[in-house]
């Protein structure tokens, strides 16, 4: 038919955003719009709501503008919902003309075609991807969609040819519809699946539909490029290649099948790099990492093949336990077209996906020290692979972290290297949903699917991926389908699993033989030069090899950069130098007090400031929260930043901390540890979300990267760490030993028995104990608030930094005994490992040697024992504070526990009998009691019998226990025990007054 549209302007004017007004004006009001418009709209019935209705998601709705507030760092998603500004629709769309009354037929006809076309048009954008063809195997093949089949929308095969205006969409003014179908296929349904169309927001969704439309998805690549492209290729396979010729059946997880993830991580540093970033920290499961660390970070092959044969990475003098070759990290620098990049792999355990977090903690790490404010020059990288990305529970978590104000680090780039299987099972019985990328939908995350097989296809998402990124400062995801050419490790078979999709397999053609045919069909290569490309290659593996035979690492990669004067520890109360000058704590003191004029802090807050103020002023009575505001401050005014993150840890889980303050009337915050003086470093206090695996990487990652901070992580309550626990056993306390990696990150875990229930009262402290070895972690738990001081600064305050884990209290935050004076924090003063009793500072109790019992504990069952002791009036008793449990201070503990040699030692504690410190410190007292030559070299144990809950959840229960083990530790045997001959002590031990 032919249809004169410059004739019927009115029409020509009839573009997207013009229909898509009127159309919502009409389902407003019908009468609104002329009556021919609304015929119109009333015969597309539901159709119309799909394509039209939907002002925020189409092309042609009205733009929105994102309104970015605030302090440099962008605000969440729900800000920016706020701040959207709608752009009204005109305020009467009745006047637009449709046609003439007595209008042809045809003139009807042409403007629902053209509405019929847009809706298809939409349709293929928001599931073109079910058509692309993704798999490189071919066994899944893309089904035909209703959606996406013209006829749905009335089109039938005799409308192919007939001219369709769509005024522009798809760069096109008018086309038949069999155009529009073939530009739409090569778009969105070929070798690249887009999903962009669950985006909320309008900016994002027309940029990704801009970039790739106007297109057709596809990048021209140089000759030069695609040369490249198949070098890349071709090492990525050949290096795989030549270990399983080499090392036949050794596992190295190989990327076989995967070789495109190789081109396309380049691009992504290359473009990367020309956008303005400038290191990338990646963190990557085992599949096709020994891949990366050479071809892509350059670690030379000879090193490699020397790990293969047996050598360790580090030199024979470094110590530690190292780690299976596929979980190292490393780091290297990069060159791409002049543009230098550092790249850096984080090391990681074999439990798939927890290094996800702990890479973003390093980016922000990394992004403040280069004040990197716009987050563009620091870029977090994170391989996955399909059957991971999907299950596990740190994925979500690691999505919701990505736009928080306290964690956002500007967009991480995820590369999915889906090999369409997870060790033996298959995607349909690992996961639910249709794709493994679903996940990344909780943040909207636009979502790439690409064929490995075309690795032009790759390079190309790769672009774009970064430059979206950097854009947006905004997740996104490369879903590279491919395949696993071995079975899940190298001497696994694979058939016996899945034979049809490995039939498949060895049919297969490998990506680089495909693409290197695909250049000679071209005529960009001749024919045999691919195979040239590859002999050049592996003769230099060749020489590789023999070099490896006499390869020796010559210098370990730790202790450098960032963490360059760092040293190993040594030595052994370590204590640094803790006690601060009296003038500053005050200052500090004061400043934590006051809040600016006109603040209106709420009336029960302003009783806590008074009474800091008087603690202060008196220099007593320093209480828990206050000694941790005074080490903290303190530490800020040295120049040093203070990172603190858990849930509600502003406020406190006990109302305690108070770090943040809330004007009453305006909801303006004051912090005032921000606000000591000019000078200071930075401090921030962070509520996070609620997830500890998540945000305990996050943290353990932030403290690799930045030895000079001071990184704290709190626990609501202890138990909770427990979901962390991949966290704690995998990276924090063996980290150092596998990857010559430290951290000098603190725990805090409210701890203590008081009649909460079982999951309020115990931190699990048994489980710190049990992995503590080889120096690896510092544990305590702690009873006055000058030992928190000190134990928080001392982190800062020696040359090495170790993990921190402190029981921190609960009921003791307001208990009347757990009181510092300001003297026990200023100069001259230090941390104690061992506490004496305080009835001993005031001489209250009998001289050493009539001393019948000492009691060691720890935490805060020392109150409860010293006021029963107090209330029966027993002088001889001692009872003898383990403030650190790990490095257990057997020295200190020495000097101190020769003193009493009449008397018997029990271990007391709150926890059952299976749990708490009992197990470790059993062992380790009687060795003590053994080296003192005691009498009874044996030590009792007094506390609740084995359990299999940590504790009652009655109230009334709890009491009786308590009651119990305090009163069996205090009551002494009725008759004194005979003495035994004293035996020689073992060693001399060197008497300090205090530990
Ligand atoms: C948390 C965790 N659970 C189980 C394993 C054991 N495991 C190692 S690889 C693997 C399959 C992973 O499949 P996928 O994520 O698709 O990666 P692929 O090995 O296929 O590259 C499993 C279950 C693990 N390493 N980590």
């Amino acid at each position: 038919m032919s249809f004169d549209f410059e004739s019927n302007s009115y029409l020509y004017g009839a573009n997207e955003t013009y229909l898509a007004q009127m159309y919502a004006r009409y389902l407003e009001d019908p009468s609104s719009v002329d009556p021919e418009w609304s015929e119109v709209f009333r015969d597309l019935a539901d159709d119309g709501k799909n394509v039209l209705g939907e002002q925020q998601g189409a092309s042609w709705a009205p733009r929105k503008t994102s309104v970015i507030g605030g302090n440099g760092d962008a605000p969440s998603m729900s800000d920016v919902t706020a701040g959207v500004e709608r752009q009204a629709y005109p305020a009467n769309m009745k006047g637009m003309p449709f046609m003439p009354m007595a209008a042809p037929e045809q003139i009807r006809q042409a403007t629902m075609d053209s509405i019929r076309a847009l809706m298809l048009i939409r349709n293929y954008r928001v599931r073109g991807h079910l058509h692309s063809k993704l798999d490189p195997l071919d066994i899944l093949k893309p089904l035909p969609h209703s959606e996406l089949d013209p006829e749905s929308f009335g089109f039938t095969n005799a409308d192919m040819d007939r001219p369709i205006f769509i005024n522009y969409v798809l760069g096109m003014e008018s086309a038949t519809l069999r155009q529009i179908v073939k530009v739409l296929e090569e778009t969105y349904c070929g070798k690249i699946g887009v999903e962009f169309m669950h985006i909320q927001e309008p900016d994002e969704k027309a940029w990704i539909q801009e970039r790739i439309e106007g297109i057709r998805n596809r990048t021209d690549f140089t000759d030069l490029g695609r040369r490249t492209i198949l070098e890349r290729l071709t090492q990525a396979e050949i290096f795989e290649t030549y270990l399983d010729r080499k090392y036949t059946g050794t596992k190295r997880f190989g990327l076989d099948g995967g070789e495109s993830m190789v081109p396309l991580m380049e691009q992504i540093f290359k473009r990367g790099a020309q956008l303005g970033v400038d290191e990338v920290i990646i963190g990557m499961p085992h599949r096709g990492r020994l891949n990366l660390l050479a071809n892509i970070m350059r670690k030379p092959y000879r090193a490699i093949f020397s790990e293969f044969q047996g050598n360790t990475a580090n030199p024979e003098d470094v110590q530690g336990s190292g780690d299976v070759k596929y979980h190292l990290g490393t780091s290297a620098d990069r060159d791409f077209d002049g543009n230098s990049i550092h790249l850096s792999l984080t090391a990681n355990p074999s439990h798939l996906e927890a290094v996800n977090t702990v890479v973003l903690g390093k980016v922000r790490a990394k992004q403040r020290q280069k004040g990197d404010e716009q987050r563009e020059k620091v870029l977090g990288l994170l391989l996955h692979g399909d059957a991971a990305f999907s299950g596990q529970g740190i994925v979500p978590e690691t999505f919701d972290l990505s736009q928080l104000r306290g964690y956002r680090t500007g967009g991480t780039i995820h590369l999915v290297v889906n090999n369409q299987i997870g060790f033996t099972t298959s995607p349909s019985f690992s996961r639910s949903s249709p794709y493994c990328s679903d996940v990344a939908k909780v943040v909207s995350a636009p979502i790439l699917h690409v064929n490995g097989d075309d690795p032009e296809a790759c390079v190309h998402v790769a672009r774009i991926a970064v430059e979206y990124r950097q854009r947006f400062k905004k997740d996104i995801v490369i879903d590279m389908w491919c395949y696993r050419r071995h079975g899940h490790n190298e001497s696994d078979e694979p058939a016996f699993t899945q034979p049809i999709m490995y039939r498949h397999i060895k049919e297969q053609p490998t990506t680089r033989a495909l693409y290197a045919k695909h250049l000679e069909d071209e005529g960009l290569i001749e024919k045999g030069e691919g195979d040239k490309v590859l002999q050049n290659f592996r003769a230099h593996l060749d020489s590789e090899f023999e070099a490896a035979k006499s390869y020796k690492p010559n210098k370990a990669d730790w202790l450098e950069g960032r963490w360059a004067g760092m040293q190993l520890a040594s030595g052994d109360a370590r204590r640094g130098e803790t006690g601060v000058d009296l003038g500053l704590l005050q200052e500090v003191g004061y400043s934590i007090s006051e809040v600016p004029q006109n603040f209106q802090v709420n009336p029960k807050i302003v009783r806590q400031l008074n009474a800091k103020r008087k603690m202060i002023e008196s220099g007593e009575g320093i209480d828990w929260s206050t000694a941790e505001a005074l080490g903290l401050g303190t530490l800020l005014c040295e120049s040093i930043p203070v990172r603190l993150s858990g849930e509600d840890s502003q406020r406190g889980t006990f109302s305690q901390r108070h770090a943040v303050l809330i004007d009453q009337s305006t909801e303006d915050r004051y912090i005032p540890l921000s606000n000591i003086r000019y000078g200071q470093a930075p401090f921030e206090v962070i509520d996070s979300p609620l997830s500890e695996f998540g945000v305990l990487g996050f943290e353990y990652g932030y403290s690799l990267a930045e030895p000079h901070s001071l990184v704290i992580w709190e626990a609501q309550f202890g138990d909770f760490a427990n979901g962390a626990q991949v966290i704690i056993d995998q990276f924090i306390v063996s980290g150092e030993s596998k990857w010559l990696r430290m951290s000098g990150l603190v725990l805090l875990l409210p701890h203590g028995y008081e009649g909460q229930g079982p999951e309020h009262s115990s931190a699990k402290l048994e489980r710190y104990l049990q992995l503590s070895a080889e120096d690896n972690i510092q544990v305590v738990n702690l009873t006055t608030p000058a030992n928190y001081f000190h134990v928080l600064r001392r982190q800062m305050r020696r040359e090495f930094r170790k993990p921190l884990i402190i029981m921190t209290p609960k009921s003791l935050l307001r208990h009347k005994r757990c009181v510092s004076a300001l003297s026990e924090m200023a100069m001259g003063t230090t941390f104690h490992r061992v506490l004496w009793d305080d009835r001993h500072r005031t001489k209250e109790l009998a001289k050493d040697s009539d001393i019948r019992r000492v009691v060691l504990c720890s935490g805060k069952v020392y109150y409860d024992l010293a006021e029963e002791r107090d209330k029966r009036g027993l002088k001889d008793v001692f009872i003898m504070r383990m403030e650190q449990l790990y490095p257990f201070p057997k020295k200190a503990l020495t000097s101190d526990l020769e003193r009493f040699n009449n008397a018997d030692f029990i271990w007391c504690q709150e926890e059952p009998r299976n749990m708490g410190s009992w197990f470790f410190a059993r062992e380790r007292v009687e060795d003590v009691l053994e080296d003192i030559g005691a009498a009874n070299p044996r030590v009792n144990y007094v506390g609740r019998p084995e359990a299999a809950s940590p504790a009652t959840g009655s109230l009334r229960r709890h009491t009786m226990e308590q009651e119990k083990l305090v009163d069996e530790a205090l009551t002494l045997p009725t008759k004194k025990p005979v003495r035994a001959p004293r035996k020689a002590p073992a060693k001399k031990s060197v008497r300090v007054k205090r530990s």
